[in-house]
């Protein structure tokens, strides 16, 4: 699956939540493969990015549901991942979000 995407950093691996600089939303090009969620700028020969790399989120043992809590903007879900880093995420339209849940959770 794959498509443009809004994202925001809510917290980082450590728990702490994310500073201030880097909490703004974002767009970029998402591609899932390989158990990984690839963050590229944009979809034009997207760049090769490493596993590890903040734009290449591992997603064993992550959770996305929508951020029901979140009402600031709408068809957004939340991603958790195995090491407690939070991000949240907005789509073009709710039956986007549903897809993109739940391909990140079935996977
Ligand atoms: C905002 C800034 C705020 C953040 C806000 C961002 O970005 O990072 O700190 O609020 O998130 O949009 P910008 O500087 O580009 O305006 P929080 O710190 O409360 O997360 P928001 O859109 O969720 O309010």
């Amino acid at each position: 699956m794959q498509g443009y995407v809004m994202r925001k950093c809510c917290v980082e691996p450590d728990g702490k939540r994310t500073p201030f600089m880097r909490r703004s939303w974002k767009a970029y090009y998402a591609c899932l493969r390989d158990m990984v969620l690839y963050l590229h700028k944009n979809d034009q020969q997207p760049a090769t990015i490493l596993v590890g790399d903040t734009n290449a989120i591992r997603l064993h043992h992550a959770y996305a549901e929508e951020a029901t809590d979140y009402r600031k903007r709408q068809h957004v879900f939340r991603l958790k991942t195995a090491d407690w880093a939070e991000c949240l995420f907005q789509t073009s339209d709710h039956d986007l979000m549903i897809k993109w849940i739940d391909a990140i959770n079935l996977i």
